[in-house]
């Protein structure tokens, strides 16, 4: 993590010394202030949300959502049962920001979200995170205990008659629980599949009643809002792109790590953060986005900046931040191989589609980099993936058809190459030596 001497980082920012996820250091850094401030001042849920809806801060998930957009379809006037629900679920492979979050600054988490329930007028509210990373779901708990402990959570928060109550909830790594209709039939004790969407959780959520539901990131960001004002957030990045954002960056760079940078800054900035390319090596490629996200050539990445429009301008999306840089040294087909690998690994099966497609992209791309590819199976891959995109319950069957789309439109002389001679276009020993 680059936060301690990046100036730029506001989620990350002074998490050095020992124990910064503990109450006592998050209170020294002005925890819960924000959560006080609104409480103390009597600022409006309306306010609150235009605020936000000012900040441009996008959901960080994946999709890029607006927030503000999002806290105000939610049921606001009648008194019923409503949930906060953040998704922790981080698994897309690639990504791994929120652990880092959770890991050193688990309170930052749960004042926003005790701050969105203020708003939509939640009494409860849930954490749902990854269960592979057992240790992050330890240590929320603690969280919890402590901020329990100090009125910051529970009944009667900081004696102003508000009451909201926070659960952690872990998974058991199943990739389509962060899917956010999975992940609330997970938490109510069913087999975590999506569901159709509409209805949209804000009207029809966990356990059937409205429901916000917002990455970890996302909720991280909401206390500096509430602190400094939505101009201030969004500021810091570019008009439609507010704040600061988490990459997790992984591949062929000298220091993979977590970096949190304005929206809107060069990619080439990043690489350099990132102390540049592992061996002074060639950039080939660069999936901006956590793996979903189709795969650019290093030209055009070298030329975007890190935002959600730049990036779907050059024919991508931002997603979750996860960064993947490939060098020369890779061969692309066993890239692909890999994540369609993935994809067909983790359908949850509902859909003929997505079920029987995922497993015939990823026997198709095994095929070829095994040297028993046909010269008709680039157009058949193609058409499959066609007939997965927008023809599921879920974006699991686009996410995998994009990377399929992709690295073929971008690198298709590879796999040609590799149909035709039966081998890959970059001798093995370079490949070993990059990897
Ligand atoms: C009410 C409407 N609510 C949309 C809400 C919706 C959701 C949010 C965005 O997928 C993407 C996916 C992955 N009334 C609404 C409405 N909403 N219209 O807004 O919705 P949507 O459907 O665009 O996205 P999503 O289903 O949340 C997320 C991509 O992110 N991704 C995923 C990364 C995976 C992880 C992980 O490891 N768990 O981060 C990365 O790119 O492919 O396209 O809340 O309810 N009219
Ligand atoms: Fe399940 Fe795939 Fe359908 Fe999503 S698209 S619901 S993962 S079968």
């Amino acid at each position: 993590m680059n936060a301690p001497e990046n100036p730029q980082a506001i989620l990350l920012a002074g998490l050095d010394g020992d124990n910064t996820w503990g109450i006592e250091h998050y209170i020294k850094r002005g925890g819960y202030s924000a959560l006080r401030k609104i409480l103390e001042s009597g600022m409006t849920p309306e306010q609150i949300i235009a605020e936000v809806k000012k900040s441009d801060l996008r959901g960080r998930g994946g999709a890029g959502f607006p927030t503000g957009l999002k806290w105000s379809f939610m049921p606001r006037q009648f008194p019923m049962d409503k949930y906060v629900v953040c998704n922790s679920d981080e698994g897309e492979p690639g990504t791994f920001k929120d652990r880092d979050l959770l890991r050193y600054n688990p309170h930052l988490v749960i004042e926003g979200m005790a701050i969105a329930g203020y708003v939509m007028g939640c009494t409860r509210g849930y954490n749902y995170i990854h269960g592979e990373i057992f240790s992050l779901y330890q240590r929320f708990e603690e969280a919890l205990a402590e901020a329990r402990a100090a009125g910051f959570i529970g009944k009667n928060i900081l004696g102003k008659g508000f009451d909201f109550d926070l659960f952690a909830h872990h998974g058991w790594g199943a990739y389509i629980c962060g899917e956010e209709t999975a992940l609330l039939e997970s938490i109510e004790g069913k087999k975590g599949q999506p569901r159709f969407k509409p209805p949209f959780p804000a009207s029809h959520g966990l356990y059937g009643k409205p429901t916000t539901i917002n990455n970890t990131e996302t909720f991280a960001a909401i206390p500096w809002i509430i602190n400094n004002g939505g101009e201030a957030f969004q500021a810091l990045g570019k008009p439609n792109n507010g704040g600061t954002k988490i990459f997790s960056v992984s591949g062929h760079v000298n220091r993979p790590g977590v970096y949190e940078i304005p929206l809107g800054t060069p990619f080439s900035t990043l690489l350099e953060m990132c102390g540049g390319m592992r061996g002074g090596r060639k950039l080939k490629a660069v999936i901006p986005g956590g793996s979903s996200a189709p795969v650019l050539p290093g030209d055009i990445m070298m030329d975007c900046t890190m935002d959600y429009d730049s990036i779907s301008k050059a024919g991508s999306m931002l997603g979750s931040g996860a960064v993947i840089v490939m060098d020369e040294t890779t061969c692309m087909v066993k890239s692909l191989e890999r994540l369609s690998y993935f994809y067909h690994e983790e359908s949850c099966g509902q859909c003929t589609p997505c079920r029987e497609g995922t497993g015939w992209l990823y026997r198709m791309v095994h095929r070829i980099e095994h040297g028993q590819g046909r010269p008709d199976d680039l157009d058949t891959l193609d058409n499959v993936a066609s007939n997965i995109a927008g023809r599921t319950i879920c974006a699991l069957g686009d996410a995998a058809a994009f990377p399929v789309k992709s690295f073929i439109k971008h690198f298709r002389s590879e796999f040609e190459y590799h149909v035709e001679h039966k081998h890959c276009l970059v001798p093995v020993d370079v490949q070993r030596e990059g990897s």
